[in-house]
C-alpha cells in the first residue's frame, strides 16, 4: 500500500542523479531528426557525438504517481539547427509537465497537434509548464551542456512518432552569430 519515501542527491554541476537509470542518445540515434541530412551525415560519420543524457528516477506507470529525470543535453549544431532533444507528446496526451533549468542556456519548443507552435527561452532558474497536449522539445543554443529537471507523471508515457516525421514547425538555427526561430521549411 505505502511505497518508501526517498531523497537522491543532483549535482547541479553534471546534471546527474544518484542511482538514476542513464540513456544515451547519440547523433546516429537521430536519424532523419535534422533538416541538413548531408551535415548529419557527415558529423555522424566523423564523430558520432552524444547529443543528450537522460537520468531518470521513474515508477510503475501508474496514475497519480511521478517520475522525475535530468537532461544534460550538449552544445552542438548540424548544419545551422542547434542540438536538441527527440521532442515528444505523451502517450496519455492529456499528462503535463514541468521543467527546471539548472545550468547553460537554451530553450524549448513546444507544439499542439495542429502545429501551432511556442519558443521558451531558459536559463538557469527558468520553471517551465508543458500544458497537457503540448509536444515538446528542448534546444541548446549556448556553448555548454544545458541541463534542467523534469518532473512528469509516472503514466505519461512517450509518443515520439508523429515529431519524428515530421518534426516541429519551428527550427531553432544560428543565423549571423544569433539564436533565430524560424519556420520549418519541411513542414
Ligand atoms: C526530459 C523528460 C523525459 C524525456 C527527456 C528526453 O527529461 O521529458 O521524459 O525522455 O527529457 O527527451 P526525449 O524523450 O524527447 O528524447
Ligand atoms: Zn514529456
Amino acid at each position: 500500500m505505502y511505497k518508501e519515501p526517498f531523497g537522491v542527491k543532483l549535482d547541479f554541476e553534471t546534471g546527474i542523479i544518484e542511482n538514476a537509470k542513464k540513456l544515451v542518445r547519440k547523433l546516429s540515434d537521430m536519424k532523419g531528426y535534422f533538416l541538413d541530412e548531408q551535415a548529419w551525415k557527415e558529423l555522424v560519420e566523423k564523430e558520432d557525438p552524444v547529443v543528450y543524457e537522460v537520468y531518470a528516477i521513474e515508477q510503475e506507470e501508474k496514475d497519480g504517481d511521478l517520475n522525475f529525470a535530468t537532461t544534460v543535453l550538449y552544445p552542438g549544431k548540424v548544419g545551422k539547427e542547434f542540438f536538441f532533444t527527440k521532442g515528444h507528446y505523451h502517450a496519455k496526451a492529456d499528462r503535463a509537465e514541468i521543467y527546471f533549468a539548472l545550468k547553460g542556456r537554451g530553450g524549448m519548443l513546444l507544439q499542439t497537434p495542429e502545429g501551432k507552435a511556442k519558443f521558451i527561452e531558459m536559463v538557469p532558474g527558468t520553471v517551465v509548464y508543458v500544458p497537457p497536449y503540448w509536444a515538446h522539445r528542448t534546444v541548446n543554443t549556448g556553448n555548454e551542456p544545458f541541463i534542467f529537471l523534469a518532473v512528469y507523471p509516472a503514466d505519461a508515457g512517450h509518443d515520439y512518432g508523429t515529431i519524428k516525421e515530421k518534426g516541429f514547425s519551428k527550427i531553432v538555427v544560428e543565423e549571423d552569430g544569433k539564436v533565430v526561430v524560424k519556420d520549418n521549411p519541411k513542414w
